[in-house]
């Protein structure tokens, strides 16, 4: 333990033994869907019980996968739309494992902190809300009546509702984000951070800035018209495999796919559809028609360089790549961006870019059969201290042909969690529109708060110097995902009061102080009856179609309430029954705060009508129809500086990345079995020759090393593993190496941390 108490800076390690095979070509096939019945197994399902929960996933009447927010097809009636990971997903939530008071009797939090994040999932649900006192090392069970009273006399304690910090993670359904962020701004204050700040903010700040809305373009049929896919800092395979079915289907149609990747995932590779016995057999389809294994961060050199060879082949052969009439309509700042790509050298940012100019070349041939192009992007781009310039890249490259607001062509960033764009509409925010506050005061007529709240990182500091005292989360687990775990720990440990609504054990309640609360809750895949009956709840996906998620399973618990329930009782116990709205009334039938969600969001008229339809409904997106929502209607070319992406001598640019066996913070497993890792997770991927000069072995113990600012953090006893990974770019696990990432190195206008470029040194551990 450090002497900041429990952190993940040291956990414990696997007992497994590490075995390290080749990485695998192509994803999912058989083994996908024997896993998954492993996993589900595991959680205590038998294989009628794993199929009956895996058949209600997706499905128009059965309720939204709690891993990614990949939409679902239209014609998912006709088969089961999941994935291993999903399945995982599933299990984990619908475990057979319960955690009651005695398992808390047994356990003080010391002992807990020293399981790993494995273990402490295994457990189980929670049953019961829990408290842990000032000075007490184990949680004791209390009524959900007493831990609303806690809560709320702590927030009417503070000096000023800024103070207290209202965090969400991202599977919180858009009724239980709309009543949360309606009673943290009828309390006081915007200071809620979200998930979104450290996964899709540089998409949002971005695409905001250049094409008016912060939200991708493209629908699901456009990925299945489009001729050109580029697939840029993404690992579809383990982070959205449903996606890999999609791509697969364009392909079919004739679309070429390129990935950029520093990493040959194996679902950029080739996929074999797990649903398809034909495909099994024999063999599935191969998914990159080219790879460009870009160095970390190399993706703005690479996006110039395509760029610069575009702009010459225009010249070539003049009206082939440009589309002049769509930039003289609907653009600004073409001629500056023309100018600056001009005076490139070309050959430099290839280097930089870290490829070969003959696969440009190959790439620029690719693109330039039609207009047709997407670009899907993830974490590998977004971050980047320079996140809101590689966003802003990929938008110029787009705009410059055109392929924006037609069919098959369009921006697609490709969220994370279930429901984190669904969060960020219905308010969850900590910099809100000033039209969503006005229309929050019009409705509800109070006058909410109206400077910024703290996003992720100042939530930090904020913590940190005693600007904030109370610490509230609904979901997620806020200690793993941060930067610095040890500068978070610290920042959690001087609040006051911590609050979590959680469905299941991890490291964010072990950490103790003064006051913890746990308030457990219903999960997505369970009946939720309130007094008119079995409620429904609605999400968002990634390509802004909203829908409704029917949970079917009985509840791990009796007693559990809901994550709207929970909400509207705290909500009544701090601001009034009545203030602004009933609240318990609300939650009594979930028709009546989607009736308030329509009164006070744009494009969700008739919202109890149109969600009943079976897939749900689009969301107006401008950009779709070309039509800019900036300033002046046009979208905007940008110019973005190249980062410097020299390295110290001795030092290496590391990227933290997720296995095929977590989800975020959650781990299911010690295997990624794609990169061919078994039964270990404390592992760093290296180029052969950089291992070769550092005189480094595979399966050497090594310690790694952060300096930035001056100030020293270690992730100690990692295992070397040799991968094709290019010269000096490493990569390691998300949340172990997190104590590594810097607080203050964080995406410029987006804040979002820079998680995918960490500058380490490494060295073997003593
Ligand atoms: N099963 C499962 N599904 C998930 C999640 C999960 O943990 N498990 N998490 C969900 C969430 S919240 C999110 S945000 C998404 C995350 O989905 P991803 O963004 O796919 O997740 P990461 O593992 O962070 O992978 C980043 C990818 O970017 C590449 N990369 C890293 N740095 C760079 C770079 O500089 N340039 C380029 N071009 N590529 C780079 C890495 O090699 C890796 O392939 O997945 C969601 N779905
Ligand atoms: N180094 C590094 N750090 C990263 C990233 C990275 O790539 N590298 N990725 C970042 C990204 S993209 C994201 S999105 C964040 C994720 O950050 P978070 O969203 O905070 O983390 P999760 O691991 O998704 O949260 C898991 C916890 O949520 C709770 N939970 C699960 N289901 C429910 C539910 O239905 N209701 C409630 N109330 N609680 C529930 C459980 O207690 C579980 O332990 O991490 C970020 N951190
Ligand atoms: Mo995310």
């Amino acid at each position: 333990m450090s002497e900041n108490g429990p952190t993940s800076a040291e956990p414990p390690e696997t007992d497994d033994k590490l075995k390290v095979s080749p990485p695998k070509r192509e994803a999912a096939g058989l083994p996908s869907v024997i896993s998954s019945f492993v996993h589900m197994h595991r959680q205590g399902h038998s294989i009628p019980s794993a199929i009956r929960i895996l058949r209600r996933m997706n499905q128009t009447n059965g309720f939204d996968c709690p891993g990614c927010a990949w939409p679902d097809p239209d014609d998912r009636a006709s088969l089961t739309e999941f994935c291993e990971n999903g399945a995982k997903a599933a299990a984990w939530e619908s475990t057979r494992e319960r955690l009651d008071w005695h398992f808390f009797q047994r356990y003080s939090i010391d002992e807990l902190a020293q399981k790993s994040d494995l273990w402490l999932g295994k457990q189980g649900r929670f049953t019961e809300p829990l408290m842990l006192r000032p000075g007490s090392r184990f949680y004791e069970p209390i009524s959900y009546a007493e831990g609303f009273a806690r809560v709320a006399s702590a927030l009417r304690d503070l000096e000023s509702p800024n103070q207290a910090i209202f965090y969400t993670s991202g599977r919180t359904s858009n009724e239980a984000a709309f009543l949360y962020q309606l009673f943290v701004r009828s309390f006081g204050t915007n200071n809620l951070p979200d998930c979104s700040n450290m996964c899709h903010e540089s998409s949002g700040v971005g695409l905001g800035q250049t094409v008016g809305i912060g939200k991708g373009s493209v629908t699901l049929d456009d990925i299945h018209e489009a001729d050109t896919i580029i697939v840029m800092g993404q690992n579809p395979g383990t982070n959205h495999p449903r996606m890999l079915t999609a791509l697969q289907k364009a392909k079919r149609n004739g679309a070429k796919i390129i990935a950029i990747n520093p990493l040959p995932e194996a679902g950029l590779m080739g996929f074999v559809n797990p649903k398809s016995p034909m495909q099994i057999l024999s063999g599935g389809t191969q998914i990159a028609d080219l790879f460009l294994q870009v160095q970390i961060n190399g993706d703005v050199a690479l996006l110039k360089a395509l760029m610069c060879l575009l702009l010459k082949e225009e010249a070539r052969s003049p009206g082939t790549v440009l589309d002049e009439d769509f930039i003289s309509l609907h653009t600004d700042g073409f001629e500056e961006l023309r100018a600056h790509l001009q005076v490139q050298d070309i050959d430099a940012l290839v280097t930089a870019a870290g490829v070969s100019r003959a696969d440009l070349e190959e790439a620029v041939r690719i693109i330039v059969r039609s207009r047709k192009t997407i670009v899907c992007w993830a974490m590998g781009l977004t971050q980047h201290k320079n996140g809101v310039g590689n966003v802003q890249e990929i938008v110029n490259f787009l705009l410059m042909r055109g392929s924006i607001g037609i069919p098959g062509a369009g921006t697609c960033p490709v969220r994370g969690h279930s429901n984190v764009q669904g969060d960020r509409t219905m308010g969850i925010h900590d910099r809100p529109s000033k039209a969503f506050l006005d229309r929050m005061e019009e409705v509800f007529g109070f006058e909410p708060p109206r400077e910024h709240g703290f996003n992720t990182v100042e939530a930090i500091q904020a913590m940190l110097d005693g600007r904030a005292k109370l610490f509230f989360a609904m979901g997620g687990n806020f200690l793993q995902a941060t930067p610095d775990t040890t500068l978070t720990a610290q920042a959690l440990k001087r609040c006051d009061m911590l609050v979590h609504v959680s469905t299941k054990l991890n490291r964010s309640h072990l950490l103790h102080n003064k006051w913890s609360i746990i308030l457990p809750c219903l999960a997505r895949s369970e009946i939720d009856s309130q007094a008119y009956g079995e409620q429904f709840v609605t999400v968002e996906n990634s390509m802004g179609v909203v829908h409704s998620s029917r949970g079917h399973l009985k509840p791990a618990h009796p007693g559990l309430y809901s994550e709207p329930a929970i909400i509207a009782w705290l909500a009544e116990k701090v601001l009034g029954p009545e203030v602004p709205v009933g609240w318990c009334w609300l939650v009594e039938n979930y028709d009546r705060i989607r009736d308030l969600i329509a009164k006070t969001i744009p494009d969700f008229e008739d919202f109890n009508k149109r969600v009943r339809k079976p897939g749900g409904f689009h969301l107006y997106n401008a950009a779709r129809e070309r039509k800019f929502g900036t300033d002046d209607g046009k979208a905007k070319f940008t110019i973005n500086p190249a980062p410097d992406l020299e390295l110290p001598e001795g030092t290496y640019r590391m990227m933290t990345m997720r296995t095929h066996d977590q989800y975020n913070t959650t781990v299911y497993g010690n295997d990624d079995r794609y990169r061919g890792i078994r039964g270990g997770r404390r592992v760093v991927f290296m180029n052969e020759e950089d291992m070769r000069e550092a005189d480094l072995e595979a399966g050497a113990a090594v310690d790694l090393t952060n300096d930035f600012g001056g100030k020293r953090r270690v992730a100690p006893r990692f295992t070397v593993v040799s991968y094709p990974i290019p010269r000096r770019c490493v990569g390691t696990y998300f949340p172990e190496a997190n104590v590594l990432v810097p607080l203050e190195r964080y995406a410029d206008g987006s804040f979002t941390p820079a998680s995918k470029d960490v500058v380490v040194r490494i060295t073997a551990s003593t």
